[in-house]
């Protein structure tokens, strides 16, 4: 009998669910051995007499040291420290019937199961989440055609262009060899080194110079395919594609500052940020978008299709929304889930197909050949979270951990003992055919002319930024060289810089204690030993283009404050109205109240009544939240007066740009900050949008509130000095 599309949807969302189908009710079950023994004592070892030495003959206890032994598998050799969830794809329509083939791209009555997992590149598996590095953006689609992977980055350039380069570029950003320092961080000799030597790396190094190395949350930020691929239609006619995710809570960051801290307070800070959404319904969301390109119009670009050191500007190919993702589930367990996922480019399906980049050639091969170290072997696929929902038929057999018992009396093909099955597909019955590209060419190691332009796109984006964006910019490279102790690494890298802006270069150069040698040529020193170095030299193609409001966060979406994280700093007595009616106006817009007071448990209010304390001022900051509220009340603000912790935090979220709400004589507490100097002392007339000093008898007062938290942060003040914090 042919299954019925709603059949089809209960089917997918069954199979989701027996991703985790070992996971069994725990009530009323007895321990065993993995052998199935029920254990009668998991508290001792078998001994000969209560005080003499253990039996070898105790296979209970060799059974668990031996599985705990070996516990620990092999962690990703990149983007190991990650964090991943369950949810659910939907396109929108079907506008991209006439350029894609794939049915879960243009099937609106499709729900698509997905897990998605999110990751720092650096960084060990147990480094902190927030240092300055690029995102991992992983999605496994599990559609009905077999597993879809778009293994993707929160920023829409890489570093490189030829994937032979990509050990390269990983040895210089892990731990230096010698002494394993420093740990998930590129401010170092190495990283710096293979930079100022390889100027293709400058665009991706822009980015991971700006703020968007500094995500405020996973689920603030964009993603991105990177390289142009194909969708490919029923005709077999294909069109060049990018591929991009754009959050619908707005593409956020965190300052400088406050991500070294953040990483001190809480290392787990975006795990839990994303784990704690999901588990109170706040289901993270993104749209998906094309950007798609006539296969005609390839080289009506100033830049190679091909080269993933480059983007299309937005404002020259649109991006197309098409649909959403919507992650709605936490993991069941970590290892299984998220640890165990094996992700891959090459995970296609009928409608998608490659282009030449040849950073994505050399990754078709390279995420294969890693599970087999990383998982133990060929049968990865097997693991519940890797399992495609697609039936899966074919001749391979046996390997190391196969959990399929294959019946019947052949593997092989052709064969006539199984009447010729599994049998292949035709096109027209889901059949993976790759797309027939004409390739008539020499075999060379080269890369084309059309990649050599390595500087006028990170002028792009320079010049898309805000002004604080790029104060921020200038920062984060006067910080990383800074960190760099070989004064020529320094020198080269101001040259590259020199070659983006000049003006930018000039910054850095000052902050550095150098000067900007004009003019400075940088080298590429990437090519053979016998090819000509004048044709790998760096060209600069004048952009079009001057700025691109899109690649600013600056222009992102604005005013929600669903999961925005706020502190209410309170002691003993505070006012009972001031803290109730702030929490409901900011509870009922989906914020999160964090109660923070001078010690745990509970305390009184002014009406004598318990409030529940989330966090001491021992164990929470400032830096863990978006905004900071003072409720009134006399006793309290005296008790907060004489808490220097209590006045840090006014001055720290002040300095992170973060809106701050006090009520009523909350002002006495501001009066004793570094704010209160800042301000000079006038804190009758606050121009400034994000401190608000009112009171909660004024309905503005909260709607002010939410207006100024939904704004994330206000960079003026960085104009004018610092609050030393
Ligand atoms: Fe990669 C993991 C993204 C280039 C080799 N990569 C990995 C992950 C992401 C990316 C998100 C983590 C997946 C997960 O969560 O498990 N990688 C990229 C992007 C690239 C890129 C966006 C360029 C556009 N990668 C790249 C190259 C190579 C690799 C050029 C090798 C030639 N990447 C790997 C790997 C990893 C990996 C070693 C480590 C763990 C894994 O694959 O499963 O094979």
């Amino acid at each position: 009998m042919k299954s019925t599309k709603s059949d089809k949807k209960q089917n997918n969302s069954q199979k989701l669910e027996d991703l985790s189908s070992n996971m069994e009710d725990s009530q009323n079950q007895k321990m065993t051995t993995n052998q199935g023994l029920r254990i009668n004592d998991d508290n001792h070892s078998l001994k000969a007499g209560e005080r003499g030495a253990t039996l070898l003959e105790d296979f209970i206890l060799r059974e668990k040291i031996t599985h705990f032994d070996h516990e620990r598998i092999p962690e990703r050799i990149v983007h190991a420290r990650g964090s991943g969830a369950h949810g659910v794809f939907k396109v929108y329509d079907d506008s991209l019937k006439k350029y894609t083939k794939a049915a879960f791209l243009i099937d609106p009555s499709r729900e698509t199961p997905v897990f998605t997992r999110f990751s720092t590149v650096a960084g060990f598996r147990g480094s902190a989440d927030i240092p300055r590095d690029v995102r991992g953006f992983a999605v496994k689609f599990y559609t009905e055609e077999g597993n879809y992977d778009l293994v993707g980055n929160n920023m829409p350039v890489f570093f490189i262009q030829d994937a032979i380069k990509f050990p390269d570029l990983v040895h210089a950003v892990k731990p230096e060899p010698h002494n394993e320092i420093p740990q998930a961080a590129s401010a170092h000799n190495t990283f710096w080194d293979f930079v100022s030597l390889s100027p293709e790396t400058m665009h991706n190094v822009m980015w991971l110079m700006s703020d968007r190395a500094i995500p405020r949350s996973l689920r603030m930020m964009e993603g991105f395919g990177i390289h142009t691929f194909r969708l490919i239609n029923d005709e077999g006619k294909a069109h060049f594609v990018k591929f991009h995710w754009k959050p619908l809570l707005g593409t956020h960051s965190v300052v400088w500052d406050e991500a070294q801290k953040v990483n001190g307070q809480d290392p787990d800070f975006h795990r839990r940020d994303l784990h704690e959404a999901i588990e109170g319904g706040a289901y993270p969301e993104w749209e998906f978008g094309v950007q798609i390109v006539a296969e005609e119009d390839e080289h009506k670009f100033d830049f190679d299709l091909l080269d993933p050191t480059k983007l299309i500007p937005e404002e020259i190919v649109p991006v197309q929304i098409i649909g959403k993702m919507t992650l709605n589930r936490n993991p069941d367990n970590f290892f299984a889930e998220t640890e165990q996922v094996a992700f891959h480019p090459g995970h296609l399906v009928p409608g998608i197909d490659f282009t030449n980049d040849p950073l994505l050639q050399g990754r078709l091969f390279s995420y294969t050949d890693t599970q087999l170290s990383r998982l133990g072997g060929p049968n990865f696929h097997e693991i519940p979270i890797n399992r495609p929902i697609a039936p899966i038929h074919n001749n391979q057999r046996d390997g190391i951990a196969r959990m399929e018992i294959n019946k019947g009396k052949t593997a092989y093909h052709p064969n006539s003992m199984s009447q010729g099955y599994p049998e292949q597909a035709k096109v027209s019955e889901g059949g993976f055919a790759s797309y027939q590209e004409r390739v008539d060419a020499n075999k060379v190691r080269a890369r084309s002319k059309s990649f050599m332009d390595f500087f006028s796109q990170p002028t792009l984006f320079y010049n898309s930024l805000s002004e604080p964006e790029q104060n921020h910019l200038v920062e984060a490279f006067c910080f990383e060289l800074g960190k760099v102790d070989i004064p020529e690494i320094r020198q080269r890298v101001v040259g590259l810089i020199s070659q983006v802006d000049k003006g930018l270069a000039q910054k850095v150069a000052d902050g550095l204690g150098l000067q900007v040698k004009q003019p400075e040529q940088p080298i590429n020193h990437q090519f053979g030993a016998d090819a000509n170095p004048d044709d790998y030299q760096p060209i600069k193609v004048t952009q079009k283009l001057k700025s691109s409001p899109a690649l600013s966060m600056a222009n992102t979406i604005k005013g929600n404050i669903k999961t925005r994280q706020i502190a209410f700093l309170v002691a003993e007595g505070v006012d009972s109205k001031s803290l109730a009616d702030m929490k409901n106006a900011l509870e009922a817009e989906g914020a999160v109240v964090r109660v923070i007071a001078p010690h745990s448990g509970f305390i009184k209010d002014s009406a004598g009544k318990d409030v529940k304390v989330d966090h001491s001022f021992l164990t929470f900051a400032s830096v863990l939240v978006d905004a900071i509220y003072v409720p009134a009340g006399d006793k309290s603000i005296d008790k907060l007066k004489n808490t220097p912790k209590a006045v840090h935090f006014i001055d720290e979220a002040f300095l992170h740009c973060k809106a701050i709400a006090v009520d009523g004589n909350a002002i006495e507490l501001v009066k004793i900050s570094y704010v209160a100097n800042y301000l000079n002392k006038n804190l009758d007339k606050v121009k400034d949008a994000g401190l608000l000093i009112g009171s909660i008898a004024d309905q503005n007062f909260s709607k002010n509130f939410i207006k100024a938290i939904g704004n994330h942060r206000f960079f003026e003040r960085e104009k004018q000095g610092k609050i030393p914090a």
